[in-house]
This record gives structure tokens, C-alpha cells and sequence, in this order.
């Protein structure tokens, strides 16, 4: 047997460094060209959640290495020692205080600090639904697909144009509405360069809303564990550049073809057209 092999220090050691090398592989999946950062912003609401979580990720470094630091520092300056004494201590009532009552007043700032950005991005009571300029898509979750519902050209829920696709396609710098509903067990709506995250939850219409700056396209995941094959709802999205959307809308329309409402589509079934009517507003 090698020496050292049932040295737990040794193995602690392997772990630490199996979890440096194994982290970036990891956790900088197919966002390799940032490394350990957060996938591109393509919002401006998003820029405020990232604002955030870099103020958090900065403060609780500082308080990591610091209480870190003092704590390698004491067990150093304090080792055993040949005739050191040990020392009886009840703890220090005014530092405990101190050091209980700067977090709580961090930890109400960050709460205070953080609900206009909370409101923005769940209100439905605030979210631009009334915009003229609003482009809004119904979202269907089901194991383990997406499905996408858009309004036809006479820009009119319930009518004869909408038609259902199997990929999101928006226009940049407008407006998203996203009305998301599952038809089995909850799924969440994942897009990670808008920073958007919607649990869909069944029995629910959940309401959500972006607004992206760049065109281009991305990955939709679907974030909650929701089944065996929870990975095959890897999907994809579309920001189109308003130049470019009227030609990108006829094609999906092209593509998904007229409803057939003597034999309507899963959606169609599940979420009736008429329902939409009644839930906007
Ligand atoms: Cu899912």
C-alpha cells in the first residue's frame, strides 16, 4: 500500500484540486469564451439583476476572505505552543453585537434595493402589456417540449391567423409579453441572456416580460427537473432586428401554416383561444 493512502489530508487535498480543474468543465459550459462570468446581458432590466448580483458576490467575497483570514490568522498565532496556557472566554458581547447587526442592516438594504427590480420583472400589474408596441407570445411547457403561440397579422388574439411553432422568435428593442402555462408538471422558462426565469405551474398563467437590445440567437432551457428526459427541452430563441422582422414573421407564419380548428393542435385544446380573451388585462 502507498504511504499516506489513508491519510485523510491527502485526500482532501486530491478533492480541492479535482474541484478546481473539474469546476470550469463544469459550471463554463458552452459559455467557455467567459469563462467562470454570467452569460452576456441582452437587456437593460437584466444589467440591473446582474448589477445586483455582483454587489452581493463582492460584499460576501469580502466577508468570505476576511472572516477566512482571521481565522487562519488565529489558528497560526494561537497553536499550541510548549507551555502556553488555555484561556477561559465567555465571548465579547459587543462585538457579537457588531458583527450580528452590520448584516442585518446589509441583508434590509439589499431587500429594500432589490424590490423595484423584483416588481419590474414579475408584476404582471406592471409589465408593459398595454404597450402599443408589445409583442406578446404564449409559451406551452409540456414533457418535454415547448410549444409558442403568436398572434396572426391582424395583430388579434382569437382569430383565425394565430397560429403555434416550435421556436421563439421576438423582435429586438420591443416589448415581450410571455404568457406561460404547463400542461403536466412544472416546468420553468430559462432565458439566461435576459436574465428570465419563469416557473410554469400548472393551473396557472404566469406573466413575464423582456426587452432585448441585440439580435441574435440562444439557448432556452428549461430549469426545473421535471421528468426523465427534462434535458430534451433544450431549445432555442431568436432576437430579430426590427429591419429584418417582417420578412422573419411571414416565414414563421409560412412555416407553421393556417390552424386547423376541426382538428386544433395540443395547444389549441389545452389553452382555447377563447380563454386568452378573458385573461388579458
Ligand atoms: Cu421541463
Amino acid at each position: 500500500m502507498i504511504r499516506g493512502f489513508g491519510n485523510p489530508k491527502i485526500w482532501a487535498c486530491v478533492a480541492l484540486v479535482l474541484l478546481f480543474v473539474a469546476s470550469p468543465t463544469v459550471f463554463g459550459q458552452d459559455h467557455s469564451d467567459r469563462g467562470w462570468l454570467l452569460p452576456e446581458s441582452i437587456s437593460d432590466e437584466g444589467d440591473a439583476i446582474d448589477n445586483m448580483f455582483w454587489l452581493i458576490f463582492w460584499l460576501t467575497g469580502a466577508v468570505f476572505l476576511a472572516s477566512e483570514g482571521a481565522l487562519v490568522y488565529f489558528i497560526v498565532k494561537y497553536r499550541a505552543k510548549e507551555g502556553g496556557k488555555a484561556l477561559y472566554t465567555h465571548g465579547n458581547h459587543k462585538v457579537e453585537v457588531i458583527w450580528t447587526v452590520i448584516p442585518a442592516v446589509i441583508l434590509l438594504g439589499l431587500g429594500v434595493a432589490q424590490v423595484d427590480m423584483w416588481v419590474t420583472a414579475k408584476d404582471p400589474g406592471v409589465a408593459p402589456i398595454d404597450d402599443a408596441d408589445a409583442f406578446e407570445v404564449h409559451v406551452l411547457a409540456k414533457q418535454f417540449e415547448w410549444w409558442f403561440r403568436y398572434r396572426g397579422p391582424d395583430n388579434k388574439w382569437n382569430t383565425d391567423d394565430d397560429f403555434v411553432a416550435s421556436r421563439l422568435v421576438v423582435p429586438k428593442g420591443r416589448p415581450v409579453i410571455i404568457r406561460l402555462r404547463s400542461i403536466d408538471v412544472i416546468h420553468s422558462l430559462f432565458l439566461p441572456e435576459l436574465r428570465f426565469k419563469q416557473d410554469a405551474v400548472p393551473g396557472l398563467t404566469m406573466t413575464g416580460w423582456f426587452r432585448a437590445r441585440k439580435a441574435g440567437q440562444w439557448e432556452i432551457a428549461c430549469a426545473e427537473l421535471c421528468g426523465a428526459s427534462h434535458y430534451k427541452m433544450r431549445g432555442e430563441y431568436e432576437i430579430v432586428e426590427p429591419a429584418d422582422w417582417s420578412a422573419r414573421y411571414a416565414k414563421m407564419l409560412d412555416d407553421a401554416g393556417p390552424v386547423d380548428y376541426d382538428n386544433p393542435t395540443e395547444f389549441f385544446r389545452f389553452w382555447p383561444i377563447e380563454e386568452v380573451a378573458t385573461e388579458d388585462g
